[in-house]
């Protein structure tokens, strides 16, 4: 058996929710936020059978797009004079991040 622990954008989490449901994919869902955009993101964690894997990255990659987004940077013109203005920096936040972790056991009590 295995964990995945899939980061998905706050925008697919209900189609992929959906995308569970149809598929008979156990799974839950939690809110996050990203360490660096430090805006929220939803990470699922479905416990599966290793034959169902493959099935489950496939429901998630078909679920999930990457989107472009811009965060505004600071700069410093001059440190002394303390003037500062800021840029946009363009980030590609990926369709999903997911880590598929070894189960030890399991239990359903
Ligand atoms: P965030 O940490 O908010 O990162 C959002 C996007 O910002 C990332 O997209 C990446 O394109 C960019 N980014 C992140 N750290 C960066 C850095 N130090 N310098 C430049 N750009 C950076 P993704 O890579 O698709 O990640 C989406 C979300 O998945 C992340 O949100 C985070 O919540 C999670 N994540 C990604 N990699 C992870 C990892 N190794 N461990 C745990 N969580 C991870």
């Amino acid at each position: 058996m295995k964990l995945l622990v899939a980061i998905v954008q706050d925008q697919d989490q209900q189609g992929l929710g959906k995308a569970f449901l149809e598929n008979d994919v156990r799974a839950t869902k939690l809110s996050s936020t990203g360490g660096f955009l430090r805006s929220g993101n939803t990470t699922f964690l479905v416990g599966v059978e290793d034959e169902r894997v493959e099935e489950v990255l496939e429901v998630i990659k078909a679920s999930c797009q990457s989107r472009e987004q811009y965060i505004s940077t600071p700069i410093h013109l001059d440190m002394n004079l303390e003037v500062s203005n800021t840029y946009p920096l363009k980030v590609e936040v990926g369709g999903a991040i997911v880590f598929v972790l070894p189960i030890e056991s399991f239990f359903h009590f």
